[in-house]
């Protein structure tokens, strides 16, 4: 028996798979395999087999030759680059996640599926965005998202699907770069800065938005994906938060290890996808129901990043 990851050269697969893979075999998926896709690491000793998740013969195919019994499905296009290809977006984010559901179904699998923030918009109540609240996408990405959390809950209640999710924030990680989003100026920012360049940031710096380190974001799916299914009481997608800071407040954490370090503004259209999310998100269900808790705030996050993206600066004294 093994699990399937879909989308796994991007920014959450090509971590995640290294971490399932300490305790079970691991079958990484992409439209590439990880050699030709310039911007991921293929983790030793994985197997990768080329999947595009529109193809349904091809995910059956995959899913029975290895004895596939749970997916954690990350094939997706971000907030960006669905908005460049709108049509895509529809048929890779929700086809591709009902023919998941189907399979689940049809084979009773267990799946993971990561929502994101942008299922909120300006009619969510703004602050901190309840678990349970007006859905106002302004994305084709946030409506896919939307679409898919409600695809998830009525496979759930009506065939019994095993299917959980988490609502990420922004993911700051190292290892790959993010893929298409309005979040990924944080680690633009942070790359940049241990680089020693210059940036010039898409957002303003007032600009705050819920952010989470790839670490926790990993651990936070795990942990769901191993909690007793009698304490999952959201079937549509959960809150998750860690962090929230303003563009500014980044700066200020990096400037207290890289002094030097420049930046300028000049926001675009992401601003207005930026502008229509939540600064942060109320998690307390997660929390109660199967005990989430981040571990890594503001400065944790920045000191490990720019260790592992600079370790020359890292000795640098801590704010
Ligand atoms: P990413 O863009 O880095 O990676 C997505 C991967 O999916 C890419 O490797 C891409 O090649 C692959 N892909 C695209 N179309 C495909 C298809 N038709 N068939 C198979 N693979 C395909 O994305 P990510 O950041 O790793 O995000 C993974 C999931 O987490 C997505 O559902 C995303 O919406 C969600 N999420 C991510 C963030 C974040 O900040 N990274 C935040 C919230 C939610
Ligand atoms: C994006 O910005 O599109 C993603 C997300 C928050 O879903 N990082």
């Amino acid at each position: 028996m093994s699990i399937l990851v879909t989308g796994a050269n991007g920014q959450i697969g090509s971590e995640l798979v290294g971490t399932l893979s300490e305790t079970d075999r691991v079958i990484a998926s992409d439209l590439a395999s990880p050699s030709s896709a310039s911007r991921t690491t293929a983790p030793d000793g994985i197997v990768f087999e080329k999947l595009d998740v529109t193809d349904r013969d091809g995910l059956h195919a995959v899913t029975e030759k290895y004895g596939i019994h749970t997916i954690y499905h990350l094939a997706s296009l971000l907030s960006v680059t669905g908005e460049k290809n709108p049509d895509r977006a529809w048929d890779v984010n929700v086809n591709g996640l009902k023919h998941v559901l189907d399979l689940a179904r049809a084979r009773g699998l267990k799946v993971f599926w990561p929502s994101s923030i942008a299922v909120f918009g300006r009619a969510t109540p703004a602050g901190r965005a309840p678990q349970t609240t007006i859905l106002d996408p302004s994305t084709i990405y946030g409506v896919t998202k939307v679409s898919g959390e409600f695809l998830c809950r009525y496979y759930c209640e009506h065939f019994g699907v095993d299917v959980r999710s988490l609502r990420y924030p922004g993911l700051i990680s190292y290892r790959t770069p993010p893929g298409g989003g309005t979040t990924d100026y944080a680690v633009k920012i942070l790359t940049a800065a241990a680089e020693g360049t210059p940036y010039e940031c898409f957002v303003g710096p007032e600009t705050q938005l819920p952010m989470m380190y790839m670490p926790d974001a990993i651990r936070a799916a795990i942990e769901l994906m191993h909690a007793n299914p009698g304490f999952i009481s959201v079937r549509t997608s959960y809150n998750v938060s860690a962090v929230s800071f303003t563009v500014g407040q980044l700066i200020d954490a990096v400037r207290a290890r890289v002094p030097d370090f420049d930046i300028a503004y000049r926001p675009d259209r992401r601003q207005r996808i930026a502008d229509s999310w939540p600064r942060d998100v109320d998690d307390r269900r997660a929390r109660e129901d199967w005990g989430w808790r981040p571990k890594f705030d503001l400065n944790a996050m920045v000191d490990d990043m720019l260790a592992h993206l600079a370790p020359e600066r890292s000795s640098v004294p801590n704010a």
